[in-house]
C-alpha cells in the first residue's frame, strides 16, 4: 500500500488487540489503493480515515438469572459503524468468542456488503459473549429480555435495525422483539428475521444460503461451469449451511459434508437434509447424531479436517478464519475449483492469496452472503408498506439482487484492471457508493 498505509497504521495503533478488525480493514484498504489514486477528492475529504472509525460504539452490561437462581453477567455490544446510505443494519451474534474485535470486523464488513445489495442500509453489528449452548429456553428468554432492555434505547426502525447471526435465530428474535415492543409500546420493523405472523418476510430464513447459491451459480456460469453434479463441501450446520445445502441440492449438486464446532460429518451418498433439519432445527442437538441413522456416513472430531474431503466446490458457512493456508492448499490440490463464502471472513488472508494465485472462482463473503441482509432490507420495505409479498416475489427479488451484486463486483474488478478478482471488485463497488454519500454530506461526522 502507498496512499492508505498510514490509515491502516493508525487503525492498528488506535485499536490494539483487535486482530479480526485489523484483518478486515487491511483487506479492504488494499483493494482501495487504486480508488484513492483515482479519487483525490476522497483522500482530501478524509473518507478513508473516517470510514474505519465507527460512528458510535455501545458496550453494556447484561445481567440475568440462570435456572439455578445464580446471577450471570455478560457483555453486550452494538457497533453503529456507518449510516451514510441508510439506518445501521446488521445481525446480533451470541457466542462466547464475541469481543470488540469480532463485532467491529463484522460491522466494518457490513458497510460494504449492505451497500452492494443496492438497498438503503448502513452498516452495524452487535451481540454478546453469552453462550447459548446448553441453556434452557427460560435462560435464553431471560438473557434476550435483559439484552434488549438496554439495546432498545439505541435502535429504531429508522435508526438501527438488528437481526440474527450466529446463535441468534427465530426464537431469540422473538424474545427480543417482544421485549422491545413492551418497552417502546410500538409495533415496528425494528428487527428483521421476525416471525411470519408479526411482520417477518417470507424467504428471510432461507435467504443467506439461497443467496450464496444464486451468487455462486452466476460466478460459475461466467466460467462455463454449473452446480449440476458437482460435489460440494459445506461447513457449519446452522441457518446458512442448512439452506445453502437445500439450494445446492435443488441445483443438482451433491453435498457431502456439514459440521458444527465439535466436528464434521461426511456422507458419500449425499447429505440427507431432512435428517439434519430434524437434528439441528427441531432437537437442537449435535451434528454427530447424523451418523447413528446413516451408516455410510462418518463423523470426525475437530473442524479443520473437513477441508481435506475432496470436492469441486467449497462453501464455508460456519465462522471466521475457518480456512487457513494449509486447508486452502489442500482444497486446491484435491481439485476444488470454486469457493463461496457463506460465513463472514471464513478465509485467512493467506488462504485468499492461494485462491487468487490458483485462479479459483472465489465469491468473497461480503458479496456472496449478502442475500440475508438484502432480504432483511426487503422485510423492512414490507414493514414500511404494512404489506407482504409472496415467497415467489421475495425469492425473485433476492435472486436478481445476487445476480446484480455479481455483475457490479465483476464490473468494478474489470474497471480497475483485475477482471476476475471479486474481492477487489466487491470492496470497490461497495465502497464507492458509501464514499459518494459521505462526501456529499460534508465533514459533518
Ligand atoms: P448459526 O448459529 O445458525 O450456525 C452457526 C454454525 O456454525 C453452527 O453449526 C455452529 O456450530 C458453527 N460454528 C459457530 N462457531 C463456530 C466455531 N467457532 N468453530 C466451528 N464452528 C462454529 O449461525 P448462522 O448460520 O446464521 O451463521 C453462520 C455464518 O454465516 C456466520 O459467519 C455468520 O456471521 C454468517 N452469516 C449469517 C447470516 C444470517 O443471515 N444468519 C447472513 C450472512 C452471514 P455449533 O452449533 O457447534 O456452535
Ligand atoms: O452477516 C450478516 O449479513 C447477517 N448476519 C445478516 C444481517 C441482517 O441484518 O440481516
Amino acid at each position: 500500500m502507498n496512499k492508505l498505509q498510514a490509515v491502516y497504521d493508525q487503525v492498528v495503533s488506535r485499536n490494539p488487540n483487535e486482530p479480526e478488525f485489523h484483518q478486515a480493514v487491511l483487506e479492504v484498504l488494499e483493494s482501495l489503493e487504486p480508488v484513492a489514486e483515482k479519487h483525490p477528492e476522497w483522500v482530501e475529504a478524509g473518507i478513508f480515515e473516517r470510514i474505519v472509525e465507527p460512528e458510535r460504539q455501545v458496550i453494556f452490561r447484561v445481567s440475568w438469572v440462570d435456572d439455578a437462581g445464580k446471577v450471570q453477567v455478560n457483555r453486550g455490544f452494538r457497533i453503529q459503524f456507518n449510516s451514510a446510505i441508510g439506518p445501521y443494519k446488521g445481525g446480533l451474534r451470541l457466542h462466547p468468542s464475541v469481543n470488540l474485535s469480532v463485532i467491529k470486523f463484522l460491522g466494518f464488513e457490513q458497510i460494504f456488503k449492505n451497500s452492494l445489495t443496492g438497498l438503503p442500509i448502513g452498516g452495524g453489528k452487535g451481540g454478546s459473549d453469552f453462550n447459548p449452548r446448553g441453556k434452557s429456553d427460560g435462560e435464553i428468554m431471560r438473557f434476550c429480555q435483559s439484552f434488549m432492555t438496554e439495546l432498545y434505547r439505541h435502535i429504531g426502525p429508522d435508526t438501527d435495525v438488528p437481526a440474527g447471526d450466529i446463535g441468534t435465530g427465530a426464537r431469540e428474535i422473538g424474545y427480543m422483539y417482544g421485549q422491545y415492543k413492551r418497552l417502546s409500546n410500538t409495533h415496528t420493523g425494528v428487527l428483521t428475521g421476525k416471525g411470519l405472523t408479526w411482520g417477518g418476510s417470507l424467504v428471510r430464513t432461507e435467504a443467506t444460503g439461497y443467496g450464496l447459491l444464486y451468487f455462486m451459480d452466476e460466478a460459475l456460469k461466467a466460467k462455463g461451469k454449473t452446480f449440476k453434479d458437482a460435489v460440494v463441501s459445506i461447513s457449519g450446520s446452522g441457518n446458512v449451511a442448512i439452506f445453502a445445502t437445500e439450494k445446492a441440492q435443488q441445483l443438482g449438486a451433491k453435498v457431502v459434508t456439514l459440521s458444527d464446532s465439535d466436528g464434521y460429518i461426511y456422507d458419500p451418498e449425499g447429505i440427507d437434509l431432512d435428517a439434519v433439519k430434524e437434528i439441528k432445527l427441531v432437537k437442537r442437538a449435535r451434528i454427530k447424531e447424523y451418523v447413528s441413522s446413516h451408516p455410510k456416513a462418518t463423523y470426525t472430531e475437530g473442524c479443520s479436517g473437513i477441508w481435506s474431503v475432496p470436492c469441486d466446490i467449497a462453501l464455508p458457512c460456519a465462522t471466521q478464519n475457518e480456512i487457513d493456508k494449509a486447508s486452502a492448499e489442500l482444497l486446491v490440490k484435491n481439485g476444488c475449483y470454486a469457493i463461496g463464502e457463506g460465513a463472514n471472513m471464513p478465509s485467512t488472508p493467506e488462504a485468499v492469496d492461494i485462491y487468487l494465485t490458483n485462479k479459483i472462482i472465489y465469491g468473497p463473503a461480503k458479496a456472496a452472503n449478502a442475500g440475508g441482509v438484502a432480504t432483511s432490507a426487503l422485510e423492512m420495505s414490507q414493514n414500511s408498506m404494512r404489506y407482504s409479498w409472496t415467497f415467489e416475489e421475495v425469492d425473485a427479488k433476492l435472486k436478481q439482487i445476487m445476480v446484480d451484486i455479481y455483475k457490479n463486483a465483476s464490473a468494478a474488478a474489470a474497471e480497475y484492471g483485475d477482471a476476475d478478482n471479486l474481492v477487489m471488485g466487491a470492496n470497490i463497488a461497495g465502497f464507492e457508493k458509501v464514499a459518494t454519500a459521505m462526501q456529499q454530506f460534508g465533514i459533518a461526522y
